[in-house]
């Protein structure tokens, strides 16, 4: 009797646990386009395109391997348009002995498929992902009886366990992190390489058309498509970012230049977090550029990093927390995303950059997203339900295990504190600092109040003084609260106003 092996659209990885010991002689392997996942949120065009090529040639693959294949496309008549109808018509197909999946990476999709069990005729096996560095017990044991979770202690566990980067029981260079060194501004005609792009095959243009047809009022730019969609063009991807981009990535990590979206940036978590690139490739290309002389310290350890150690922190914690953490409002914020999040039209440069960038290309770096978008996301108030959403619609590496914690807790403090021990709150000279935005923008960067000043500068005063009971007992907050101490009565009304005035518009 065969077993049925469904991949999901972020499970394309070869070695997916769901594939091991499997038989190429009777095993059958179920991929399926369904509406639900595309709509759930309304994803950005790009983003539902990258996925349905990817799953389209891997499949074909692996077909070409010679294994089994069934594949269910949008468009097919009967197409049930769930996952729970979609492996439930494939058994009714094949009839086999038994079900194995891997576990969902999002709890929504993981509690549909532990129901599977109880519905379907036969039996269901689900597998860890193990894809990952830190299983999800071992982040348990870790987080278990600690106050606080912090990554800064986390990441050298696991740099520890691996021996990545690692002299002995010491990291290489003799420090745990290179950040001081990795907080440049971008000098004026800085070149930055080409973007690695791709022209769409046959197969793409097929799934372009689907889309435009399909989701054509989805949000977002679908063409000029130019992504990756097999783990050939991703390993390319890879390697470009490695002998082009790498030993600048650090010191420029954190820089943002209108006209440059990607910056010194790898561009890989879509293909990382869908199965196209596995950690480990990325991880080793990295630390072998480095060991050969190729890519500076703080550039790799800044790179290694974010893979060996953020991603994996994200993940642990969203596993650790759902689904409450998905409910989370601790700052009480309730205002509606305002449309400009969809149109760009604002006289905010930075954000009508950083906007503008996401449609057309389904990506933002992580101090546009951080930085910009969602350090005015949390001060303005806006409502955590609302940004997730909006941040799940609009990146094509966003999934909610990645999503929800880099929202609901690095951005916004929806989590009181949970990931990040103070709120990421700062005023418009952080943006100017990093970004070459504010030349170009309608507002005064310099300016602190009045109809000129740059917004982020009233609304960073008025977010702190709005939360003084929760957030002025916070260590890390201590300095800005005595500033707002002495702060005088009529700067601090002037402040109010222009907030006020502001926020009003915004809605
Ligand atoms: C994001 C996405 C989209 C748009 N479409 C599909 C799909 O049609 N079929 C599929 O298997 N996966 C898709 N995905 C990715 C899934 O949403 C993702 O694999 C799950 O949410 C993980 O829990
Ligand atoms: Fe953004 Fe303020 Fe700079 Fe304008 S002045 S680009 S609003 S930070």
């Amino acid at each position: 009797m065969s077993t049925l092996r469904l991949i999901l659209g972020d499970q394309l990885s070869p070695e997916i646990s769901s594939l091991k010991d499997a038989d190429k002689s009777r095993d059958i392997i179920l991929l399926c386009e369904v509406f639900d996942e595309a709509v759930y949120v309304k994803h950005h065009q790009k983003k539902i395109a990258f996925l349905f090529s990817a799953m389209r040639h891997f499949a074909a693959s692996l077909s070409d391997a010679g294994w089994n294949v069934d594949y269910v496309r949008l468009d097919q008549d009967g197409n049930s348009h769930s996952f729970s109808g979609e492996v439930a018509r494939a058994v009714e197909r094949h009839a086999p002995e038994s079900v194995i999946a891997t576990f969902a990476s999002e709890w929504r999709v993981l509690t549909e498929m532990r129901d599977w069990e109880n519905t379907l005729p036969c039996a269901v096996e689900l597998r860890d992902d193990d894809r990952f560095y830190c299983s999800l017990d071992e982040f348990a044991t870790w987080a278990d009886g600690r106050k606080q979770l912090r990554m800064e202690y986390f990441y050298r566990e696991l740099w520890l366990k691996t021996g990545i980067l690692m002299s002995g029981n010491d990291p290489i260079g003799g420090q745990w992190n290179y950040d001081a060194e990795n907080r440049g501004r971008a000098p004026d005609g800085l070149e930055v390489p080409k973007h690695t792009s791709f022209v769409p095959d046959d197969i793409t243009n097929e799934v372009l058309n689907l889309v435009e047809d399909r989701f054509g009022d989805h949000f977002g730019k679908l063409r000029p498509f130019e992504f990756a969609v097999t783990h050939e063009q991703a390993a390319y991807v890879l390697d470009r970012f490695i002998a082009e981009r790498l030993p600048l990535f650090g010191t420029y990590q954190d820089a943002m230049v209108e006209g440059e979206p990607f910056m010194f940036h790898a561009h890989i978590g879509l293909y990382l977090n869908c199965g196209l690139l596995s950690p480990q490739q990325a991880i080793i290309a990295a630390e072998n550029a480095y060991h050969a002389g190729a890519a500076p310290l703080n550039a790799t350890e800044g790179f290694i990093r974010q893979i060996l150690g953020w991603r994996e922190f994200v993940r642990g914690l969203y596993w650790l927390k759902m689904p409450e953490y998905a409910e989370q409002n601790a700052l009480e914020a309730h205002r509606p995303l305002p449309a400009f999040f969809w149109t760009a039209d604002t006289k905010m440069n930075c954000l009508k950059q950083c906007v503008s960038e996401t449609r057309d290309h389904a990506y933002a770096h992580h101090i546009q997203r951080l930085m910009v978008l969602g350090n005015f996301a949390l001060l303005a108030g806006l409502s955590p339900k609302e940004v997730n959403e909006w941040f799940m619609i609009v990146y094509a590496d966003a999934y909610e295990w990645v999503e929800l914690p880099n929202v609901s807790g690095m951005a916004l403090y929806a989590d009181g504190g949970v990931l990040a021990s103070k709120p990421y709150a700062s005023g418009g000279a952080y943006i100017e600092r990093m970004s070459n935005y504010c030349r170009s923008c309608h507002y005064k960067v310099k300016q602190k109040n009045g109809e000129q000043a740059c917004p982020f500068n009233y609304l960073y005063w008025d977010f702190l003084i709005r939360h003084q009971d929760r957030l002025s007992g916070n260590a890390r907050m201590g300095m800005m609260y005595r500033t707002l101490a002495k702060m005088s009565d009529e700067k601090r009304a002037a402040i109010l106003t222009d907030s006020q005035r502001f926020l009003s518009e915004l809605s």
